[in-house]
C-alpha cells in the first residue's frame, strides 16, 4: 500500500475521529427516548399537471416541473422539478413523521443518536443525487473537486462554501437540515440502512463491510452521482460517496418532543458517509458531528434543498 493510498485512507478516519471524540467530550450526554415506530410517509402520486399555482411559484423561484413529471396528490406540485441555474433534478419529500435516531441495539451506534419522534411539518424538495461538478461550475465557474467528472460529485466543499453556492445559485435553494436528511435517507425504513440491516458495494460507494455482510469493493474514489441504486423515495446515494453537508448546527437531541431544533450557528454536522468511509458512519442515523463549517476535504459535498416555492 502506498503512502498516498495509506494517507487517503487513514488520515481522514483518524480526523473524523478526533472531531466527534472531542464533541462528545464536550459534555453531551444523552437518555434514552420513547421509541415509537416510523409512519409511512409516501403521499400517492397522480399522473396531472401540476397546479397553475404550484407551476407559476416554481417559475419564480427558477425551476420547472421536470419533464414527465407525476404530481403529488397532496400539494398540487410535480413530484420532480429542474432547478434551471443548475440542471439539477429534485424530488419532493412529503410532510410527515418519523423516529429520529437509532434504536439502543443498533451496531457501532453513536451515543448522540438518540431515538425521538420527529415532524416534517412542510413537505420540501430535495435534490435527487449529490451535486455534481457540472452543476457547480455552471454556478461558481470553478471546480475545487480531487476527483475530477462533470458527473461526479463536487467535494472539497466546505459548509461556507455551500453557502456562497447556494446563493449565487439563487432561488431559495439550501442544504436540508439534519432531521429533513435522515427522514429522506430513510424513506419510511427504520433499518440502519435504507437498503435493510446492511449494504453491499453495489448499494453504496463506500469502506465495508457492517452487520455481518462479507467485505466488498472499496473503489478508493467517488462514483458518478445518481450511478447506484436510489432508495424508496427514489434519492441516490445517501448513504456513501460524498458526505453531505447539512444547514443548521449541531446540538444533542432533545429525547423528547417532536419539534426541530434551530440552531443557526456553531458547528455542522454532515451525513451519510463517503467513499473512504466506515460502514457504520454510512448508517442512516449517524451524524458526523461538531465540524467546522469552514472545514473541507475531498469526502464532503453537499445535495440541493427547497422549500415549495409559493
Ligand atoms: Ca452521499
Amino acid at each position: 500500500m502506498s503512502i498516498r493510498t495509506l494517507y487517503m485512507r487513514f488520515i481522514p478516519c483518524w480526523l473524523a475521529a478526533v472531531v466527534v471524540g472531542v464533541a462528545q467530550l464536550a459534555g453531551c450526554v444523552w437518555e434514552p427516548a420513547v421509541v415509537a415506530p416510523a409512519t409511512p410517509a409516501n403521499e400517492p402520486a397522480v399522473v396531472a399537471p401540476a397546479s397553475p399555482g404550484a407551476v407559476a411559484a416554481l417559475q419564480r423561484a427558477g425551476m420547472a416541473p421536470a419533464p414527465g413529471s407525476a404530481t403529488d396528490a397532496a400539494t398540487g406540485y410535480p413530484q420532480r422539478v429542474l432547478h434551471q441555474a443548475t440542471g439539477a433534478v429534485l424530488q419532493l419529500i412529503p410532510a410527515g413523521e418519523f423516529t429520529m435516531g437509532s434504536p439502543a441495539g443498533e451496531a457501532k451506534r453513536g451515543n448522540d443518536e438518540v431515538q425521538h419522534r420527529r415532524v416534517i411539518r412542510q413537505p420540501f424538495y430535495l435534490g435527487v443525487t449529490e451535486v455534481t461538478q457540472a452543476q457547480w461550475r455552471k454556478v461558481m465557474g470553478s471546480n475545487p473537486s480531487y476527483f475530477e467528472g462533470d458527473d461526479l460529485p463536487v467535494e472539497n466543499v466546505s459548509w461556507d462554501g455551500c453557502q456562497q453556492f447556494l446563493q449565487k445559485a439563487g432561488g431559495g435553494l439550501r442544504l436540508p437540515s439534519e432531521a429533513e436528511w435522515e427522514y429522506a435517507c430513510r424513506a419510511g425504513t427504520t433499518t440502519p440502512y435504507s437498503f435493510g440491516a446492511t449494504i453491499t458495494s453495489d448499494q453504496v460507494n463506500g469502506d465495508f463491510s457492517y452487520g455481518g455482510a462479507s467485505k466488498g469493493l472499496w473503489r478508493g474514489r467517488t462514483v458518478a452521482a445518481g450511478s447506484l441504486p436510489a432508495n424508496a423515495w427514489g434519492l441516490h446515494e445517501m448513504h456513501g460517496n460524498v458526505w453531505e453537508w447539512c444547514q443548521d448546527g449541531y446540538e444533542a437531541y432533545p429525547g423528547s418532543g417532536t419539534e426541530e431544533p434551530s440552531r443557526a450557528a456553531g458547528t455542522r454536522v454532515l451525513r451519510g458517509g463517503g467513499w473512504f468511509t466506515d460502514p457504520d458512519r454510512c448508517r442512516a442515523a449517524y451524524r458526523y458531528a461538531g465540524v467546522k463549517p469552514s472545514l473541507l476535504f475531498y469526502f464532503f459535498g453537499l445535495r440541493l434543498a427547497r422549500t415549495l416555492p409559493e
